[in-house]
């Protein structure tokens, strides 16, 4: 097993001129660029000192220099730490503190805050920006530095990335990704998905997770093909993108967003191969209402961050609406019951899985990670499903408390900390609530003291709690409750809440 970045270059087109990025204004940056650029990177992290395993964290907008700096991160043997850019100074305090990155790259506007943010976590790490044009004043260091790096070796075990997600405790653990777990799950990608150098696929997605980082641009990078690569979804853009593309990636909101949209048609989408979608669950009618549409069927796949892909409908045969289709080669799964056993197709259960492409663990938390996995070494989801008769998998539901928004992850514990922690707040329950843009909306109900300040209405709450959390995690809606609903064993029903406000919104 080779560094990531050495077994993709291997692949690269012939002809280093062939764009790999395509920048909505038509501007490129051809195979060629990538390997001088993040050749130019690499020589610079190490010449800061940076060592392989040290962390480099990167808090930025999305540009294709971004891009590079993960490139480059991988060639240099470091860890590369994405953040998504929504997250506040309080919770990246957190992060710093817990990833102890040795650079930080941010944001221009953001470069104040961080800096406190170092101090206030301990951190004597270096801080540089990269503003969204993808510059930055130690990018003008970049071309005096020549000679094309030479990629440290790695073994499949070596972490390349940590990626952090909340979980049912409310704190954040960073996934270790190696990039052995990486290269499995590219080129199982590549090949179940028939990527080749023709390609080009729509980027429209945020490069800090799963989705964005490592599915969609792996799968271009593997099969040296193209990428039209937006900011963010931006439904002009992407439908003036969608005529030159092949293949378009994105969360469910993409496609419902699409479909809400009266000028988009079956010819916009004429050179499209596949529609994926991912991160969240596709409803059956969005699945119906784009076929009817456009003629495509939209390939819908499954995974997490801790594992990457794991089920998908097939490119060639049915692609079966309300499902996400069958184990991907070299991943097992198994769907169990509460005592661990298998259980026969049609059956509700746990959703277990093992392979390559199964993470090392959390970082520095090996209780956590023994918490997460069988005693034979089976990563246990958290989430529930069922095998139909002819192998097509279906999820029904979420044994973990998470709440998918527009396709971002959101713990209520996460949430109900920093609610309950405002004074004249009692307690508090946060939900998921049904919502046609975003398929779930945060929602929550709240008790208040008796003898809170009536000035901390819905709106105060609000604005406090955005404060200490990403935009995204904040309650969208607040509902004030005498006292929240509880079974005998004092344990809040989360679903008679659901029940209760699923039409109060
Ligand atoms: C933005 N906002 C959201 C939100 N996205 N609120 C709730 N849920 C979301 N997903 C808020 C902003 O904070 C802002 O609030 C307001 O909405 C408008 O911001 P915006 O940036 O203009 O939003 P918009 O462009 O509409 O973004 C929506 C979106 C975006 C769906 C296009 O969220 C997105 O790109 N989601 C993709 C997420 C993703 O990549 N998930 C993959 C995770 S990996 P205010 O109040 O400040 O105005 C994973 C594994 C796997 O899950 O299987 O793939
Ligand atoms: P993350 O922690 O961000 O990696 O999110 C992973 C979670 O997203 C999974 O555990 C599922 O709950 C959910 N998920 C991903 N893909 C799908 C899908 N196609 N259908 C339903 N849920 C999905």
């Amino acid at each position: 097993m080779s560094n990531l970045f050495t077994r993709f270059q291997q692949g690269f087109p012939a002809n280093r001129q062939q764009a790999c990025i395509i920048n909505p204004d038509d501007s490129v940056i051809s195979y060629g660029d990538v390997q001088r650029l993040s050749s130019q990177m690499a020589h610079y992290f190490v010449g800061l000192g940076l060592q392989p395993g040290d962390r480099i964290a990167v808090q930025v907008a999305k540009s294709p220099m971004a891009l590079l700096v993960y490139l480059a991160a991988l060639r240099a043997g470091l860890i590369y730490l994405p953040l998504n850019t929504a997250y506040t100074d309080a919770e990246m305090t957190y992060f710093i503190a817990d990833a102890q990155p040795s650079l930080l790259l941010c944001s221009p506007p953001r470069q104040q805050a961080l800096q406190a943010v170092l101090t206030e976590a301990g951190s004597d790490a270096l801080l540089e920006v990269l503003d969204e044009q993808g510059q930055g004043d130690w990018l003008a260091q970049l071309p005096a530095l020549l000679g094309e790096f030479v990629d440290v070796p790695c073994e499949a075990d070596d972490i390349a990335a940590i990626l952090y997600t909340s979980g049912t405790t409310g704190q954040p653990k960073g996934a270790m990704l190696s990039h052995g777990n990486l290269a499995a799950n590219a080129y199982t990608l590549k090949a179940m998905w028939g990527f080749t150098a023709d390609d080009v696929l729509l980027h429209a997605l945020p490069i800090f997770h799963v989705h964005g980082l490592f599915v969609a641009c792996h799968c271009v990078l593997a099969a040296g093909a193209s990428m039209q690569f937006l900011a963010s979804f931006d439904l002009d853009k992407v439908m003036a993108a969608l005529p030159k593309a092949t293949v378009m990636m994105g969360v469910p909101t993409f496609y419902t967003r699409l479909l809400a949209e009266q000028r988009f048609n079956a010819e916009q989408c004429r050179n499209i191969r596949v529609f994926i979608s991912g991160s969240a669950p596709l409803l059956a009618s969005t699945h119906q209402q784009f076929a009817e549409r456009t003629g495509h069927k939209i390939l819908e796949r499954y995974g997490m961050t801790e594992t990457g892909m794991l089920i998908s409908n097939p490119l060639q045969g049915e692609r079966r609406a309300g499902t996400i289709g069958w184990p991907l080669p070299e991943v097992l799964v198994r769907i169990v019951d509460e005592q661990q056993l298998p259980l026969a197709s049609g059956e509700i259960g746990s959703i277990q899985v093992k392979g390559a492409n199964v993470f090392k663990g959390y970082w520095r938390k090996p209780e956590k990670t023994a918490q997460e996995f069988t005693c034979d070494g089976y990563f246990i989801t958290g989430d529930q499903g069922y095998c139909s008769d002819d192998g097509y998998i279906s999820i029904v539901g979420r044994a973990k408390d998470m709440v998918i928004s527009g396709g971002y992850n959101v713990y209520p514990k996460e949430v109900e900390l920093v609610l309950d922690a405002i004074k004249g707040v009692q307690e508090s329950a946060v939900i998921g609530l049904p919502h046609a843009d975003l398929g779930e909306m945060v929602a929550a109900a709240v008790v208040m003291d008796a003898a809170a300040d009536a000035a901390l209405d819905e709106t105060e709450l609000i604005a406090q709690t955005r404060k200490k959390l990403a935009a995204y995690k904040v309650p969208k809606k607040i509902f004030f409750v005498d006292a929240l609903p509880r079974n005998t064993m004092a344990k809040v029903q989360k679903n008679s809440l659901r029940e209760q406000f699923t039409h109060a919104v």
